[in-house]
């Protein structure tokens, strides 16, 4: 397996996040990049390659171009409120909610803040642009080589990308990884594109950015939004709008779920992602659903993410990993490159 990964996403390094009425320190680390990349090289998966550089155009496929404004000069407007912030990362605290208008973007940094975003759960810091954007790099570079004829590649970048939508960060989320390499394929020459969601969270912000295009099927398995963050989407009915009409699929399942039940969803999500005729597959690479995991609910075991390799490899499509989630930090690795080896050794 190819990996593109770039040590940059070590710009992003947020200290606290707000949980339940206190600053708690970040579950999203940059160690956790650090723990994949020597799963990497200690079981000798492949080269591991920098990114190129792609211009703008190639985010703004599927981000708004003033969100992406605002993303890359979001640090100096902080630190220009008060030099005092250049020791503080920013933490949104207001939202513009239903009744409040979106179109008119305040002058306010806090409040331009607020309307692109959703949760006060996703420091900005001073390096947060340069890490996304040289993530966004990694899949694109990914998607290129998978393009270019080579079976899989493996995005290994931080911060995560899918609860990221067309013009709001959230959930650690602020370039959707994911979205960026599924475009970059269609615009690339693959006429139908996957998106495969296996982190423990619902890809809110991937499932947004599709939802009523007929060319990106999106199918997702995760925590029921019931009682699971993101709440607000990833329910069982929501299956596409407009010319999207049935080329989005959520398989929530309880808080508690096992291997077992978990890879029968994954089971119906690759028959859906086969019947909508995919030529290619991006992977959204959470290993949350780890029983492990800090943040989650699901019960998988490290040689179980074995099995979710060799089920995605059986698809037979070419394959963007792009890595999401995963909290238990010092078996992250081990998880993800669980994966991508059940899937190396499927593929052969
Ligand atoms: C990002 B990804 C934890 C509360 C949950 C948001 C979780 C974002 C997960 N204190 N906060 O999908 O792994
Ligand atoms: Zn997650």
């Amino acid at each position: 397996m190819l990996t593109i990964y770039n040590d940059q996403h070590a710009l992003h390094h947020g200290k606290f996040e707000m949980f339940r009425g206190e600053l708690v320190p970040c579950f999203e680390v940059p160690a956790r990049a650090d723990y994949v990349l020597r799963a990497l090289q200690e079981r000798r998966l492949g080269a591991i390659e920098s990114p190129q550089d792609f211009p703008d155009s190639a985010i703004t496929g599927v981000h708004s171009q003033r969100y992406v404004d605002f993303l890359a000069r979001a640090w100096e407007e902080w630190v220009a409120l008060d030099p005092a912030n250049a020791q503080r990362d920013a933490i949104p605290s207001y939202w513009p909610v239903r009744t409040f208008r979106s179109d008119v973007l305040p002058a306010s940094f806090p409040a331009r803040m607020g309307l692109f975003s959703y949760d006060a759960g996703s420091p900005l810091t001073s390096g947060t642009w340069t890490a996304a954007r040289a993530g966004a790099c990694c899949a694109l570079t990914a998607a290129q080589q998978v393009l270019g004829g080579t079976r899989a590649a493996f995005a290994l970048t931080r911060p995560p990308g899918h609860h990221a939508g067309m013009d709001f960060f959230g959930g650690y989320c602020f370039l959707n990884n994911a979205a960026i390499a599924a475009q970059a394929l269609r615009d690339g020459g693959a006429a139908r594109v996957a998106v495969l969601d296996v982190d423990y969270h619902h890809g809110n912000g991937t499932q947004a950015i599709f939802y009523d295009r007929a060319d990106v099927f999106f199918a997702s398995v995760h925590g029921d939004p019931h009682t699971e963050y993101p709440y607000y989407l990833g329910y069982a009915d929501e299956t596409g709008a407009d010319a999207g009409q049935g080329c989005n699929l959520n398989l929530p399942l309880p808080r508690g779920t096992g291997f077992a039940a978990w890879r029968d969803a994954l089971g119906m999500a690759l028959k859906a992602i086969a019947a909508f005729g995919a030529d290619a597959i991006v992977v959204s690479l959470g290993v949350d659903t780890f029983e492990g995991d800090p943040i989650a609910g699901f019960q998988l075991k490290s040689a179980d993410y074995l099995r979710v390799g060799e089920d995605i490899a059986a698809a037979g499509l070419p394959t963007v990993f792009v890595f999401e989630g995963g909290y238990a930090v010092a078996e992250v690795g081990i998880n993800a490159v669980n994966v991508l080896q059940g899937f190396d050794l499927k593929s052969g």
